[in-house]
């Protein structure tokens, strides 16, 4: 009989690093980027990691980075110490028992209980879930400088270097009509191989939106996401809409998804693994919207390396994967904290598929950035 596995700690460290540039939603403009990175070892040597990560502090969603490091240390670690790592389902059935909501922080625990499970058997997490379909995913690029012309060569550089062919605007801060400018000029700059879509994070009426969709439709924009808040006025939306509706912000967990479904409010849903409260309440929110013919897209928290190959390990099992992905992350950011660099080439994500995550961390790098600590030279 194998001795009893134990779970010996779990930290929760908050990583700050900066972006290439400012990045902006229609609620917050971004210059840096907050991680809880979440570390689990256990007792026959093994470690886990996993990434609680949201936008613009409280701006985006009901988690911060602060209030997801407390929820881990105060409740979750003193429940889980001890525990079996083995069982990942049923010691998260625990976390969910104690702790109500926090689908960002309970992500991040899962993340790494399954991250150490995986290494422990010598799979991929990928395998974990059900096993992979692909080993590479389309990665869509954000478009969020502020200024259009920006805009369009930052996409004219990621077309010529074959990063990003998919681009997806920010729009919602502007007023309505200078908005619609901003896309239709970026759609008429970029070559037909470019798709054009755009984000409004919740930031449009009922009504105003109507008018717009049908604008962004002759502009060739080819979707649109959560333009309005609530799923009653997003499914009035995605009725009249000739180009394809995306649900984001409405889907935070299977029983969102399947009241978004029952609504017909959205042709596509946008599933992050945090939002839906970790990668098993995902692969539910993946197999609601499979079952119901709603396309699927792996959406971004904006999440680092760790955050983004998490969803990259859930996303390489998906059946049709019709919209692509986002999981742009990591390289918004400045800094590499990886031993070995992602692979994004040829407009994909080369998913890693090494044991658990399959990346390693260059904790030397990982350190300097840690919030609070005394900073030293790296080189
Ligand atoms: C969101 O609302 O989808 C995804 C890409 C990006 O730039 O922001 C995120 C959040
Ligand atoms: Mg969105």
């Amino acid at each position: 009989m194998r001795a009893e596995i134990r779970i010996v700690s779990i930290e929760a460290t908050i990583l700050d690093l900066p972006t290439i540039r400012p990045h902006t939603l229609s609620m917050v403009t971004m210059s840096r980027q907050s991680m809880t990175i979440v570390r689990v070892r256990c007792s026959d040597g093994i470690d886990g990691l996993g990434e609680g990560t949201t936008i613009g502090g409280l701006a985006y969603g009901p988690e911060s980075p602060e209030g997801m490091k407390l929820t881990i240390d105060e409740y979750i670690a003193p429940l889980l110490l001890g525990r079996d790592p083995t069982r990942v389902q049923a010691t998260m059935d625990l976390v969910r028992k104690a702790v109500k909501g926090n689908h960002f922080a309970k992500c991040a625990v899962e993340s790494a209980l399954l991250d150490c499970q995986a290494r422990r058997l010598g799979v991929s997490m990928s395998e974990l879930l059900g096993g992979r379909r692909r080993e590479k995913l389309p990665v869509a690029w954000t478009l969020a400088s502020g200024d259009t012309a920006k805009d369009i060569e930052e996409a004219q550089a990621l077309l010529d270097r074959r990063r990003h062919k998919d681009f997806k605007l920010k729009i919602g801060v502007k007023s309505i009509k200078e908005d619609i400018r901003h896309v239709a000029a970026i759609r008429k700059a970029l070559p037909d191989m470019a798709s054009v879509r755009v984000d409004v994070n919740m930031a449009w009426r009922e009504r105003e939106a109507r008018n717009a969709i049908a604008a962004l439709t002759d502009a060739g924009c080819v979707l649109v996401e959560q333009p309005v808040c609530g799923v009653a006025p997003l499914a009035r939306l995605t009725r009249g809409s000739p180009i394809a509706m995306m649900a984001d912000e409405v889907l935070v967990g299977p029983e969102s998804a399947l009241e978004a479904v029952t609504a017909h409010a959205a042709d596509v849903f946008s599933i992050k693994i945090e939002q839906a409260g970790g990668l098993f309440a995902a692969a539910k929110v993946v197999a609601i919207a499979e079952t119901a013919g709603i396309g699927i897209y792996g959406g971004t928290m904006l999440e680092g390396p760790i955050g983004t190959i998490a969803a990259a390990q859930l996303m390489a099992g998906v059946k049709d994967l019709q919209w692509g992905t986002e999981f742009f992350g990591p390289l918004l950011l400045t800094e590499e904290i990886l031993a070995t660099p992602l692979d994004y080439s040829d407009f994909e994500l080369t998913i890693p598929n090494g044991p658990g995550l399959g990346i390693e961390l260059d904790e030397d790098r990982m350190a300097f950035f840690v919030r609070g600590r005394v900073r030293k030279t790296i080189s």
